[in-house]
């Protein structure tokens, strides 16, 4: 059974899949072992790990390696983050075709124009791209896909936007209309009641992903109580986590003039041994090395 298949099969079992961001394979690594039913290959994430902001200045190439990294070394399925596919629907046809065989499972592409703005910067240049042409994009992903469960994800960015519910809700239909098999809503606001609103409007034949980075609030059981939406999208928390540890660490010691007190307090030497398989390659070595 192909990953694909796998994530639409968990969907269909469990109502609600928990999607977790990485930005590197370790990372990913990290969040199959805590449960997590798929990974998301975050722009968000990889623009932060290169110390870049989020606006189109990493390219395909730099996030499909990072992506086919990860692959090399999970199971679980990963939904890939394909910005606004790099392009026009011929750029996206060459980006479904390597993200398939890179080892994704789902794409989302986003309706706004290339370069494109983060959703959740406070100002940010937000400009959408026409609903005919989004559509020539979808339909451009889900004819070049070779796996039929592969899941072209729509997301659409009027909220974020500002342009109103009834624009979000226009501009889906549109996208399921041109096949998309989920739509992404998302929302900057800090309160959920945005996501919750078009939650309840949304009558169209597909689930909802979302992806509650603005709004933390909203959890799995509230989102189960709403209906619509299966598939929520840990967005930018696995780079947050890790920037957490590092910079902690990094302030003690300096703060300490030395190591002697963090090192209790971060994982052993041991533990990245196990997540390296170095047990794995000792044996290896007893076995083919003469
Ligand atoms: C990402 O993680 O790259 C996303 C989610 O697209 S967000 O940054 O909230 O737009
Ligand atoms: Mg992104």
């Amino acid at each position: 059974m192909s990953a694909a298949k796998r994530l639409r099969a968990r969907m269909a079992e469990t109502g609600l899949v928990h999607i977790m961001a990485t930005h590197s394979p370790l990372s990913a690594i990290l969040a199959e072992e805590a449960g997590f039913d798929g990974l998301w290959a975050s722009g968000f994430e990889l623009s932060a790990l290169y110390g870049l902001a989020d606006m189109s200045l990493i390219s395909m190439t730099q996030h499909l390696e990072m992506l086919r990294a990860i692959a090399g070394r999970t199971t679980i399925p990963i939904v890939a983050d394909i910005d606004t596919g790099y392009g026009n629907a011929i750029n996206v046809i060459h980006a479904i075709g390597e993200y398939e065989r890179a080892g994704a499972s789902a794409v989302v592409i986003e309706d706004k124009t290339f370069p494109k703005v983060t959703s959740l910067a406070g100002d940010g240049r937000q400009q959408l791209a026409r609903v005919e042409e989004f559509q020539g994009k979808i339909e451009a992903a889900i004819a070049t896909r070779r796996d039929p469960h592969f899941l072209v994800i729509a997301r659409t960015e009027a909220l974020i936007a500002g342009l109103g519910e009834a624009e979000a809700l226009d501009r889906a239909q549109a996208y399921v209309k041109a096949g998309a098999d989920m739509i992404l809503i998302h929302s900057k606001k800090k309160d959920s009641g945005e996501i919750e609103s078009f939650s309840r409007a949304w009558t169209g034949s597909v689930p909802l992903a979302i992806v509650p980075n603005a709004y933390p609030d909203l959890d799995a059981s509230r989102v189960k109580g709403l209906g619509n939406i299966q598939m929520m999208i840990y967005g930018n928390y696995g780079i947050r986590a890790a920037s957490t540890g590092l910079k902690e660490t990094f302030r003690r010691i300096i703060a300490d003039g030395g190591v002697q007190n963090v090192h209790k307090d971060i994982v052993a030497v041991d533990e990245i041994f196990r997540l390296q398989k170095m047990r794995e390659l000792r044996a290896a070595e007893a076995r083919f090395l003469r």
